[in-house]
């Protein structure tokens, strides 16, 4: 399954043969609002977009084209126009502002900009400051230079440009945990490769799937759950522009979806607000981007005897690389190694350690990082191992256990604490609705832990509510863990893809 022929372009193998193979009648995507496209209109709507790249817009092969959009059709078809056309996709999430696209602008340096209209501002900016010949064409406002409008009488075959399986074909940017972005490549085979990895092996989607997610296409995680495996798999995406866990819950219910991808808090709050039921018509749930904590895994088992497959992905590997489903899952450990991907545990000094050691999680496999132009690249891979931010341990039987990121670990008088433990433990609390800890400075201990903590609505916010949470939590794990500062807060800190950042909290304690 890994491996590819050297001319390879993945548009082709994402919608060409699957539309020959399903059917062009098959649904391929949905919205709420009840838009159908079949497999046959997202071909053509595609092969429009794309002879309109390279007739209209210049497009030459390699030329790299940023997308901005929200999860729509059109964004959809604009992704794989790109690659029809012999592009590279830089992908862009919507809610990023002018000055935080401009690095990534300045460092892909794409020729071309296809937008939703509704985000079209900032990329304009940039273009009158500091990317004078990019061409933007928009799409969705209705007016005279409309994409749709302007693409609606253009052929609906277009012959997709023969490009190699190691041409890349994405420039995807990841801000990790610190905020300065770095931009990942991966080639036409890599996309293949996630679904011929966790695709098949974990997820095994069947055409009659409608499969949610809440990540963008801009975060490879929804890239993967709404573009790749469902269209390999001649299934139907059901793209939402947006939705609170609230209104995901609902649309799961109303239109009877049977895959769910999304993180782990959208679960918490599904089960907190007494929703689950209306996700009874899932077959598979993933749970990826931050560690699901193992309450809300059995809470889910429990209501709904689903058990959620939780997944531990980057964008630099592209997907997922370490998970299990089904009756191989180990209650509280994120998983094996997908098959095609070999994981270790890495001492400070690059070693390997045996079971049980906590160290670096490490992994190689068919899609590894390759920034562009990065230095940081030195740091990811060393001696061959893509080595990820995440602290994990190993057991006997080759199932990995989340501990923490690595810039989460809290040592507080000599002892580790994993921040994700004590958030596990806040959370148990009935009025924490959510929490996030960092270590903040000490001079007796060196750090302490310090827990940021999101009350449910109408609840005091006293010392007396403090002493009770940090009572509750030394009740529940080793006294020695709980948090000896607690600071209630409105929201905490999240990026464009949802995930928490402790970096931006860890910068308050260290004011
Ligand atoms: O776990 C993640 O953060 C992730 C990143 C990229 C793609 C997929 C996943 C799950």
């Amino acid at each position: 399954l890994l491996q590819y022929p050297a001319r390879l372009n993945t548009a082709v193998e994402l919608l060409d043969i699957p539309t020959e193979k399903f059917g062009a009648d098959r649904p391929a995507i949905k919205t709420p609002d009840g838009e159908v496209w079949t497999y046959g209109e997202l071909q053509q709507r595609t092969n429009q977009l794309a002879g309109y790249l390279t007739d209209e817009l210049g497009l030459v092969t390699g030329n790299r084209v940023l997308l901005r959009s929200p999860n729509n059709p059109w964004t959809m078809a604009a992704w794989l126009a790109v690659l029809k056309a012999g592009g590279v996709v830089v992908t862009t999430m919507s809610a990023l502002r002018a000055r935080e696209i401009a690095p990534i602008v300045e460092k892909t340096s794409p020729g071309i900009a296809l937008v939703d209209h509704r985000f079209a501002d900032a990329v304009h900016e940039l273009r009158d400051t500091s990317a004078p010949d990019l061409k933007i064409a928009t799409y969705g406002g209705g007016g005279a230079d409309d994409l749709i409008r302007l693409i609606a009488d253009k052929p609906t075959d277009f012959t997709a440009v023969d490009t190699a399986a190691d041409d890349v074909a994405l420039l995807g940017p990841t801000s990790g945990s610190t905020g300065v972005p770095k931009i990942t490549m991966h080639f036409h085979r890599d996309i293949l490769s996630i679904d011929n990895t966790f695709g098949r092996t974990t997820l095994c989607l069947e055409p009659d799937d409608l499969v949610a997610c809440t990540a963008p296409f801009a975060f490879t995680f929804g890239l993967g759950m709404l573009v790749v495996f469902p269209l390999r798999a001649g299934a139907c995406a059901f793209l939402t522009e947006s939705a609170t866990p609230g209104q995901l819950a609902e649309m799961v219910e109303t239109h009877a979806i049977t895959s769910l991808a999304t993180a782990p808090t959208a679960y918490k709050q599904i089960l907190k607000s007494g929703n689950a039921a209306k996700l009874r018509t899932l077959r598979t749930a993933v749970s990826a981007g931050e560690h699901i904590q193992l309450e809300t895994w059995h809470e889910v088992h429990e209501q709904l005897g689903l058990k959620i497959i939780d997944g531990i992905g980057a964008t630099e590997m592209l997907h997922i690389f370490i998970t299990s489903a089904g009756d191989d899952i180990r209650e509280g450990a994120t998983g094996t190694a997908v098959p095609g991907y070999r994981a270790t545990i890495l001492d400070a000094d690059g070693n390997e350690v045996g079971p049980d050691v906590t160290g670096r999680l490490a992994v190689i496999g068919p899609v590894g990082c390759r920034y562009l132009a990065d230095d940081r690249q030195r740091n990811y891979v060393v001696n061959g191992w893509n080595v990820t931010g995440d602290t994990f341990s190993r057991d006997e039987d080759g199932y990995f256990w989340y501990q923490a990121r690595t810039d989460n670990m809290i040592v507080s008088s000599g002892y580790n604490i994993g921040g994700p433990e004590v958030e596990a433990a806040l959370e148990e609390h009935p009025d924490v609705v959510e929490s996030a800890v960092v270590a903040k400075p000490d001079t007796q201990r060196g750090s302490i832990v310090c827990a940021f903590v999101v009350l449910r609505e109408g609840t005091s916010r006293d010392t007396l509510k403090v002493k009770e949470i940090q009572d509750f939590v030394k009740g529940h794990i080793a006294p020695y863990k709980y948090p000896r500062e607690i600071r209630f807060v409105d929201s905490l800190p999240r990026n464009a893809s949802g995930k928490l950042q402790h970096f931006r909290l860890r910068d308050i304690v260290n004011q």
